[in-house]
């Protein structure tokens, strides 16, 4: 009896770990496989002294429809290394992401150097789907 007990159990607990990714899939949450309209004007307004002026035009959670979850602006001393987004230097202060169409704007204080800088912009929503890079904006120092 005891051993019938066990093997129920283990069977149950089987059925249970197939359903797990299932009930995953269904979750609107966890099935959101649609990643934001990526930035195409990604702006640098105006520059005060050490502080950088953007703005933009908030996309979506789902390219451009709900509101998504987080605005990763980065810069690099070229172009290559800005595309290639993991060797590009990240940054505090982005705001919180408002209603697609919406304006947003960012103020950055930077140390400058005398050197060319290349901005872009990358939208995540709240299951780490990420847009492709916005433009870019060059500024020369
Ligand atoms: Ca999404």
């Amino acid at each position: 009896l005891t051993a019938t007990r066990q093997s129920l159990t283990i069977s149950l607990f089987l059925f249970l770990l197939l359903l797990i990714p299932s009930a995953c899939e269904s979750d609107p949450v966890h099935g959101d496989t649609t990643r934001p309209a990526r930035v195409t004007d990604l702006s640098l307004d105006r520059v005060e002294g050490n502080t950088l002026f953007f703005s933009w035009t908030a996309t979506g959670d789902d390219i451009n429809s709900g509101t998504a979850f987080l605005y990763d602006l980065r810069y690099a001393f070229s172009q290559s290394i800005l595309e290639s987004w993991g060797g590009a230097t990240t940054v505090l202060g982005e705001p919180i992401p408002s209603e697609p169409g919406t304006g947003e704007e960012m103020a950055l204080e930077l140390q400058l150097l005398d050197s060319t800088y290349y901005f872009g912009l990358k939208v995540s929503d709240d299951s780490r789907n990420t847009s492709p890079l916005s433009n870019i904006v060059i500024l020369m120092r």
